[in-house]
């Protein structure tokens, strides 16, 4: 909001905290996109791309080189994202189920609406809010999402549309953009100026459909990428994925690989165009909303921050899509800029590890509230204003979804990453350990040499501490209990497979 100096002086000889707290806490915008890969960013080093408005929030604020979402497929991640908790305390996921509505209820969007701000949700929601979420199905449908819970909102069901017109709370803005995402940057720009006339900071979140398939770019920016040809990742191709666990390649993610084109260098540049002409239309939506603010005049006292809900393979070990914990599928883009933090501060990097759980604890920190210590995520701030190098040790990477071959259970620290494969059905279950710091594209397991590395020891102790946490607090709903055991290093195959079967 616009706090004039007349306001404040009336908070000061009121007395008015209201008022006093509503020019103190800053507005507070958060882009999600969906399925857009690290590597996809001017700033964070592509020189291939296009990102003049995502550049402007990492090249004025923080770049996190290590930020991971704790479960990386759109459904789960965004229950991450809303909550600050962990996949098996959020109890949503496709093939778990919805969220139950005393988990929402403490969502940051809620907190922070019921500590004065004036919150707005645009796009791609996700999930469904059901009461009892043991009778819900997976995806949300107009019934379960919980629009009354915005101020504002043009957010849309199940997978969204590209077409605008498609998304009945959107629909007004299909005459001038029929593509989704700058509709939604419109959206946001109305929103702003709605929120401006208040007196309360106000929230927006816009979760873009973009990059994510079909294929849909917007027409208008047919020639972003007309002459480009892009490069590949230095772990590119089937070859690349040889040294793997056998685990990688029984999910849809192996034959996606050629099914979208990543195997040949033609369809590979045609891949490549679409895919970043998608996030290059989230990129003019980013620079509306931007624009906005400045043009409001409250740019200086709004926190922005990026992020994706989860990694992608551009063909990165001869994958497509997401989901594993590979680094290209679980690792994505996070930018905070807090314009109040000193310039000194501003335009780093931080490869301190961050996980998605930790924005919703960022949000709620910037906003003041509190009851925080609840959640599995860490407030990001600390790192922001640098005033701490890391806010956590180590953070899980979780994937129960898609066919029990690709379960797996994995935990990074700012040096290692530990993955426990645990289906042992015709293969053994499989442990990998990658050095990040030094082998970035995960092409040596370390666990592939004649003597046992010394960081293992290190990471099966955090494994064995975050399994015993899941067993802890997994909720008793959405199948999320039989994993304790599942995931357990020492139990058989044959007793994991009675318990996953058992599930059915
Ligand atoms: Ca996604």
């Amino acid at each position: 909001m616009k706090i004039t100096w007349l306001k404040w002086l009336l908070a000061c000889f009121s007395g008015s905290t209201l008022l006093m707290h509503a020019g103190e806490r800053p507005n507070i915008v958060f882009f999600f996109a969906d399925d857009q890969a690290y590597d996809t960013i001017g700033c964070y080093g592509n020189p291939d791309v296009k990102t003049p408005n995502m550049d402007r929030i990492g090249r004025s604020g923080l770049i996190f080189d290590r930020h991971y979402n704790t479960t990386a497929i759109c459904m789960a991640s965004r229950a991450n994202v809303m909550t600050g908790l962990l996949e098996y305390r959020t109890g949503c996921n496709f093939m778990h189920g919805p969220m139950a509505r005393s988990i929402w209820n403490e969502s940051y969007p809620l907190r922070l609406r019921r500590a004065g701000y004036r919150t707005a949700f645009g796009g791609k929601f996700g999930f469904g809010v059901l009461d009892d979420p043991r009778k819900g199905g997976g995806e949300n449908t107009y019934d379960n999402l919980p629009v009354d819970d915005f101020d504002f909102w043009v957010g849309g069901i199940g997978q969204t549309s590209y077409d605008t017109s498609k998304n009945k709370y959107l629909a007004p803005y299909a005459d001038r953009y029929p593509h989704s995402s700058r509709a939604y940057g419109a959206a946001g720009v109305d929103f702003i100026r709605e929120s401006v006339k208040t007196d309360q900071p106000f929230n927006l979140t816009l979760f873009f459909k973009a990059p994510h398939r079909p294929t849909t770019p917007d027409p208008a920016f047919d020639d972003v990428y007309r002459d480009t040809t892009f490069r590949k990742l230095p772990n590119y191709g089937r070859e690349a994925g040889e040294h793997l666990a056998p685990q990688h390649k029984l999910g849809r993610q192996y034959p996606r690989f050629e099914e979208w084109g990543y195997h040949t260098e033609e369809t590979y540049q045609a891949a490549l165009r679409t895919y970043n002409q998608q996030i290059y239309g989230i990129d003019v939506a980013v620079g509306m909303v931007l624009d906005e603010l400045e043009a409001q005049g409250i740019a200086d006292n709004t926190v922005i921050i990026y992020s994706s809900d989860n990694g992608f393979f551009n063909g990165s070990h001869g994958l497509g899509s997401k989901v594993l914990p590979y680094e290209e599928g679980s690792r994505v883009p996070l930018m905070i800029y807090d314009p109040r933090v000193p310039e000194a501060q501003r335009g780093r990097r931080t490869s301190a590890v961050s996980g998605n759980i930790d924005i919703a604890a960022t949000i709620m920190d910037l906003a003041g509230v509190g009851g925080r210590s609840n959640l599995d995520g860490q407030s990001l701030m600390p790192i922001v204003r640098g005033e701490k190098k890391a806010v956590r040790e180590t953070l899980p990477l979780i994937q129960v979804w898609g066919p029990a071959g690709t379960y797996a259970l994995s935990v990074v620290t700012e040096q290692y990453k530990y993955i426990y494969w645990c289906y042992g059905e015709g293969m053994e279950p499989q442990e990998e350990l990658f050095d990040i710091q030094f082998d970035p594209y995960e092409m040596r397991n370390l666990l592939q040499q004649p003597s046992e590395h010394p960081g293992l020891a290190i990471m099966r102790h955090h494994y064995d501490i975050e399994l015993q946490k899941w067993r802890d607090k997994a909720v008793p709903f959405n199948n999320y209990q039989p994993f304790g055991t599942v995931f357990d290093r020492s139990v058989s195959w044959e007793k994991k497979k009675e318990l996953l079967s058992r599930k059915k």
